[in-house]
């Protein structure tokens, strides 16, 4: 277990607490963030997808916006869903509500537990959104999660008062620990794997690492359960026919290129759906949510050669081949024969990862493999 103490604490609010009060000692250690102990025993919880502006992704290159599924904060949802919590899901990449809005939003909802997602590259908006959150909600205890949480779990803690705990890596079995340790009015939380967390004003503890779900098809079937996908149309590179959705068959990658945190959140092992499942998967698409195209959202859906022929072949024996679809991989894990039965399948685009355009660059930056 790491011990980080904090290094400003300048920048630590409390709800309702001065700084002075707490770090005199008037109220007890464990109960620093006091509002820990108003969380109920059945708390409504929401994932929150956090507003990023599109000249923020896009730059001067924006040319066309596109919407895809956050299936991270997505599989949160599904996974709550399932074990029977009063969980909501709530999308802003929209960007159709100010903040007024989003906080009656949220002040509407009156909801327990926040989770938001946070990139590299996004968390300036997350850390903006939580301090929204903390003015419409006082006692709401907010979560992170995702790629740049689990990396910089301890700084985020830091660069974001608002925040309450950060659960690194996969947080489908972290989160529901954290639940059931709140409403057990626990404050000590040094048992729950994967969770960075503030033991005191001055002591950020990163709890040992929890390991990663081994079988995938343990995740609840239908991955969008009861969500409405009308308003996710994909950039016009990532579809062939609309409604187009997103779905993806594996976590982990095990190549270690050097621009890329594919692994950070969900290990270098390779694991994957089984075929029937994603079958399963695609069925739901097609016949229930009505998609015509589908985008493979995985980094390199290619990787296991094997293990994609026979989900091509189940594709095309269930007549799913008429969704036709995008996928992403890697230029060395294709050959003509893998990319003639894809054909049939439905792909109809490929992304490949370039690496970059700029020779200097990419002899700095990127390791070769
Ligand atoms: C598909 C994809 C996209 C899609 C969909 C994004 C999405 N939100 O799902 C699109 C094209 C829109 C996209 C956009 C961006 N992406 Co992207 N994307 C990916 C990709 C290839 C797969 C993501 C995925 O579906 N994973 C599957 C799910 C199940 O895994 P997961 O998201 O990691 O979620 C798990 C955990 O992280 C955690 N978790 C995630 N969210 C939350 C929330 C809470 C509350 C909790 C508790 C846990 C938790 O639990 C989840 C389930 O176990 C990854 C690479 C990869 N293989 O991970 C890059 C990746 C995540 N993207 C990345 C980046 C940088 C971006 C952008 C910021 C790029 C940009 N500058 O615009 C944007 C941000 C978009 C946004 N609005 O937030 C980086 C992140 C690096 C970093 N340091 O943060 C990655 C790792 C690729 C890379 N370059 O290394 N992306
Ligand atoms: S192969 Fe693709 S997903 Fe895997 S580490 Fe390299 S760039 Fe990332």
């Amino acid at each position: 277990m790491a011990y980080i103490p904090l290094q400003s604490r300048e920048e630590i609010k409390y709800s309702g607490q001065s700084e002075n009060e707490l770090l005199s000692g008037s109220i007890q250690e464990k109960e620093h963030r006091p509002y820990f102990l108003k969380f109920p025993q059945n708390p409504k919880i929401l994932l929150l997808e956090p507003f990023y502006p599109p000249e923020a992704a896009w730059g001067s290159l924006k040319v066309e916006q596109g919407y895809l599924t956050p299936l991270g904060s997505v599989s949160i949802y599904r996974w709550l869903q399932d074990k029977g919590y009063d969980v909501h899901f709530f999308d802003t990449q929209f960007g159709d509500f100010n903040s007024e809005e989003l906080k009656n939003y949220l002040k509407q909802g009156q909801y327990h537990m926040i989770g938001l997602p946070v990139f590299t590259p996004t968390a300036s908006y997350v850390f903006e959104t939580a301090k929204l959150i903390r003015e419409a909600l006082p006692d709401c205890i907010v979560v992170y999660g995702g790629v740049h949480a689990t990396d910089m779990s301890a700084e985020s803690l830091q660069e974001s008062p608002e925040c309450d705990f950060i659960i690194r890596r996969e947080g489908e079995l972290t989160m529901v620990e954290l639940i059931e340790a709140m409403k057990s009015g626990e404050t000590d939380f040094s048992r729950i794997e994967g969770l960075t967390w503030r033991q005191d004003a001055e002591t950020i503890i990163l709890n040992p690492d929890r390991a990663l779900i081994p079988d995938l098809d343990v995740t609840p079937l239908g991955m969008f359960g009861d969500l409405d996908l009308t308003r996710y149309v994909p950039h016009p590179t990532q579809y062939i026919q609309l409604p187009s959705y997103s779905i993806f068959t594996q976590r982990g990658c095990p190549y270690p290129c050097t621009f890329c945190e594919a692994s950070t959140a969900l290990g270098k092992k390779l694991r994957v759906f089984s075929q029937a499942r994603v079958i399963e998967e695609l069925k739901i698409l097609k016949y229930e949510k009505g998609a015509r195209g589908i985008y493979f959202q995985d980094s390199t859906f290619t990787l296991n050669r094997k293990y994609v022929v026979d989900l091509f072949e189940r594709m095309i024996k269930e007549g799913l081949n008429d969704l036709l679809w995008s996928c992403n991989t890697r230029t060395d894990r294709v050959d003509p024969e893998l990319l003639a039965l894809m054909y049939e399948a439905g792909c109809r685009t490929i992304t490949y990862g370039i690496e970059s355009g700029n020779q200097r660059l990419e002899r700095i930056f990127v390791s070769r493999f």
